[in-house]
């Protein structure tokens, strides 16, 4: 996944890119610097965080805060197609049944879900991507089961 994007790596020497980043993003060299440990990844104004692990739905979240990011939160039909892994995103119904949110709070708008879902009522009231590679890939699921899961630090204003 975003193989044609230049890929953060700190035995790199990333200086140049970071600043080319910075000054198309506003974004301080110190502040993209901090994120370049590890499995980082930058794709359209964010960057990518893919775990290796697995865990539940809030384990997954603590984890992207901890690391300045969140959940990821899909914007847009190029950032859906990127994320086409089982994962957990950041999308939850757990405050009212059937009224899904982002982890920012916003309301979801434009939606991914694959055919028939959502279907799990109030079992399932955490989203993840489930089928590889479609456009129409998410689905509810119980939120204490344990999946992979993608942080974005979003760095465009
Ligand atoms: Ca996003
Ligand atoms: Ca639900
Ligand atoms: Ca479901």
């Amino acid at each position: 996944m975003f193989t044609a994007l230049p890929k953060l790596n700190c035995d790199f020497p990333i200086a140049s890119f970071m600043k080319r980043l910075s000054m198309t993003t506003g974004v301080s060299t110190a502040s993209l610097a901090k994120s370049c440990q590890g499995e980082w990844e930058y794709f359209n104004g964010s960057f990518y965080y893919i775990s290796s692990i697995e865990k539940t739905w809030q384990e997954s979240r603590d984890d992207c805060l901890q690391k300045g990011a969140d959940l990821v939160i899909i914007n847009s039909k190029e950032e859906q197609v990127h994320v086409c892994k089982i994962m957990w995103i950041g999308l939850t119904d757990s405050e009212t049944e059937g009224t899904w949110k982002w982890v920012d709070g916003t309301p979801l708008t434009k939606s991914y879900w694959d055919s028939e879902e959502p279907n799990g009522g109030e079992r399932e009231n955490c989203g993840h991507t489930y089928l590889y590679n479609l456009e129409n890939s998410w689905n509810d699921t119980p939120c204490d089961l344990s999946y992979s899961w993608i942080c974005e630090m979003k760095v465009r204003p």
